[in-house]
């Protein structure tokens, strides 16, 4: 079937698009869309539908062709010859009617849709602006104000609420094509006019100078560092201030503007990392998956109940096994506390959560897991206290059961090897809190069988998690570059920054969080357990951590002891410099003989962010994660690396891989050069001016 076909059904000429998986508006469907809205000018059709196959309408743009010469016809050239139909044109909405397909149906002169369907304009989340009109039409349909949220947030809504915006003329039950033509019919019968929306102008009600000053000052706030949002509200403020044609300018400059810049690379790149990581390269995608009907968890403390709660919200029952009835109470209450914060938030309703948490049963008896299709253990972080647990799993859960383990650094094949069935044991590493955090490491064991990681990857989109592949290291991969991003933060510290300089630092940068608030929400005294159980000539350069553990002897574990690295308000939370950690930060520098300096924020950005790469560059080449790309939305998802910067990876390949190359070799001349070993693969691609991402297409 050609991607776009045309045919007259009675006194309509159908236009049907069939350009699977989406309905990306790719350059042959923009083509054969121009060429049938053109031909039906000259038919004897008295009203033209555009339909579209399979799951969805148009869901925009075709992404791939970005950052290629665009061809023509151009989109908002299409869209005009639509709009200037002499022909009501109708176009029929299912599934997801994104971006450029959303407007398609803003040129088109009606709009019905399934009730089903959604519409947006995501193009913000891709360092964009709808670049087809959608900031001079949308407003004049919707008014100014639901335009810029709509547009801002990037967010799809409801045809409903389509509808009530003034949107969706017509909500269409059953069948979307014998309903559209059914209207279509009715329009005709009452001559309906051609409602060309450029002809409109936006109600000055929903407008005011003073609502886009807010507006912008708003966004700042939100969209730290990125141009498109801001560019959105010019484009709006021009649809009420200048004729549409002027506006349509605005837009096309504003358009090349954000396609041009790093952010929005980066942002397109983030889009097919996150898909591409799903794929496991030697799986085949036809792996037979297996059931995943109930799901046992061991551990109901934080990170247990986070875990029930994925599985609860997507209608999958859960059994919380603890040690004894007071703990399994005590992690009920977790659950229960969690899911009432989500409800004052409006995520949940009451109703919602009373079957969320009717899904979640508890239990101190390992013989309850016996029917579980997936076990998770979520235990605490020691390995032989999981080996333990997984020869229990071992004895009692049904064969063909998959058995993960939560453990955020333990060697997974040992764990493995503690049962019977290692071709059942995988590694589900969650971030907290769990039941918000996207990001879920796949961790593969040597044995772990292909249909195990298949159906937890599976399982991972259905709980709507990010899942990356990850092998067996310490760390894996996201806590083991972590742990050189705060090795130097630790050095930088010694050396003359203060925490505030360092976390400013980072933040302005774009970073969600400084690494010193990091350690003190996670709390300070997770590191010191974990390095009192490592051999002292295996710890390393004891002045990394001499700070931290010296603030944990004191007592300052951080947020939940009130103080850390910062002092915290009781009431508020809010954090304040506290000249005491100088005064142990200046002692600490003087026992290990650090003379103290004033450092720069740009050192301290690149020697955390250059650590990152480098640790990366070693993590591709051990093969422990696939592709560079799979690095990039580990720190995206799941530790906060700003989406604007596509992650460390892609960070490193669009300043120059020579660039972090000849960095770390400086850093390893300035500093020690034991921290600042040049991985190999960075080496290389530097001296070949090639980039992480290239190699990892290879
Ligand atoms: N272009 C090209 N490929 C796309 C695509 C797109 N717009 N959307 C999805 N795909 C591919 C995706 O890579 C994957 O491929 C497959 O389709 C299934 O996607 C001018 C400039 C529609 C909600 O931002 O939000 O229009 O991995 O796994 O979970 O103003 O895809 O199978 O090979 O995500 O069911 C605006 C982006 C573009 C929408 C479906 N539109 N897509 O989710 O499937 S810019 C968007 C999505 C634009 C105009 C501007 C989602 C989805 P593969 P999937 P899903």
């Amino acid at each position: 079937m050609p991607v776009v076909s045309y045919e007259m059904v009675d006194e309509i000429g159908v236009i049907r698009v069939d350009n699977p998986p989406v309905n990306a508006l790719s350059h042959a469907v923009r083509a054969g869309l121009l060429n049938a809205i053109e031909s039906a000018q000259l038919d004897d059709s008295q009203a033209i539908l555009i339909i579209c196959t399979g799951r969805t309408f148009f869901a925009g743009a075709d992404i791939s062709e970005f950052g290629q010469p665009a061809k023509e016809p151009y989109l908002p050239d299409l869209l005009n010859a639509i709009e200037s139909s002499n022909k009501v044109v109708i176009a029929a909405l299912h599934g997801t009617a994104l971006g450029g397909g959303f407007e398609t149906a803003l040129a088109s002169h009606y709009r019905c849709a399934l009730d089903t369907a959604k519409v947006g304009l995501p193009e913000v989340h891709l360092g964009l602006l709808p670049g087809a009109g959608g900031t001079q039409r949308l407003p004049r349909l919707a008014g100014a104000q639901a335009s810029l949220d709509i547009m801002t947030s990037g967010k799809p809504f409801g045809a409903a609420k389509a509808a009530e915006l003034g949107i969706v003329d017509r909500i269409i039950d059953g069948d979307l094509e014998s309903g559209a033509l059914g209207y279509a019919k009715e329009l005709i019968a009452e001559s309906a006019p051609t409602r060309r929306v450029a002809e409109l102008t936006v109600d000055p009600k929903t407008a005011s100078r003073e609502m886009f000053a807010a507006y912008r000052k708003n966004i700042g706030k939100r969209a730290r560092g990125q141009i498109a949002p801001f560019k959105i509200v010019d484009c709006v403020q021009a649809a009420v201030e200048l004729p549409f044609a002027d506006g349509m300018k605005l837009e096309r400059q504003s358009f090349a503007d954000c396609m041009a810049s790093p952010q929005s690379a980066a942002m397109r790149h983030m889009f097919f990392a996150e898909r591409e990581a799903a794929k496991v390269k030697d799986v085949s995608k036809d792996t037979p998956l297996r059931p995943i009907q109930t799901v046992g968890i061991i551990g109901g403390g934080t990170m247990g109940g986070g875990i029930a709660m994925n599985f609860a919200n997507v209608g999958i029952g859960v059994k919380l096994l603890e040690i004894n009835d007071e703990a399994l109470a005590r992690g009920m209450s977790i659950v229960e506390k969690n899911y009432s914060i989500t409800m004052k938030k409006g995520k949940l309703s009451s109703e919602q959560v009373a079957e969320c948490l009717a899904l979640i049963s508890g239990t101190t008896s390992y013989d309850d897991l016996a029917d579980v299709d997936l076990m998770i253990e979520a235990v605490f972080e020691n390995l032989d206290i999981k080996k333990e647990v997984f020869s229990k799993l071992d004895a009692v859960c049904k064969s063909g059961a998959i058995l993960a383990t939560n453990t955020s650094y333990q060697d997974v094949n040992q764990i493995a090897n503690a049962t019977k069935r290692a071709q059942d044991v995988i590694g589900l590493h969650f971030f907290s809190p769990a039941n918000v955090m996207k990001l879920l490491e796949i961790v593969r064991a040597d044995k772990t069988a292909d249909d195990v990681i298949a159906t937890c990857m599976k399982m991972a989109k259905s709980i709507r998690k990010v899942p990356v592949l990850s092998g067996v290291c310490y760390g894996f991969i996201g806590n083991r570059m972590l742990n050189k991003y705060f090795r130097e933060a630790q050095l930088c510290l010694l050396e003359g920054a203060s925490p505030e300089q360092i976390d400013n630092a980072m933040q302005s940068w774009g970073m969600a969080m400084g690494p010193m608030a990091v350690g003190d929400l996670a709390g300070l005294d997770i590191g010191y357990k974990a390095r009192q159980g490592i051999p002292a000539d295996q710890l390393g350069d004891q002045k990394i951590w001499a700070v931290a553990d010296a603030l944990v002897e004191l007592g300052r574990l951080g947020q939940k002891s009130g103080s850390g690295y910062y002092q915290y308000d009781a009431e508020t939370r809010a954090r304040n410099n506290d000249p005491a950690v100088v005064k142990v930060v200046e002692e600490k520098a003087a026992e290990f003989g650090v003379e103290r300096r004033n450092i720069n924020d740009e050192e301290i950005v690149n020697r955390l962010i250059f650590a990152l790469v480098n640790e990366g560059a070693f993590i591709l080449e051990e093969g422990i994660a696939q592709r560079s790309g799979d690095i990039d939305v580990v720190y995206v998802y799941g530790y906060g690396f700003p989406a604007a910067r596509g992650g460390p990876m892609q960070y490193a390949d669009q300043i120059g891989t020579k660039t972090v190359y000849d960095a770390v070799i400086q850093f390893g001349k300035d500093h020690n050069p034991d921290h600042w070993t040049v991985a190999p693969l960075l080496e290389r691609l530097a001296k070949d001016e090639a980039t992480f991402s290239e190699w990892s297409a290879a």
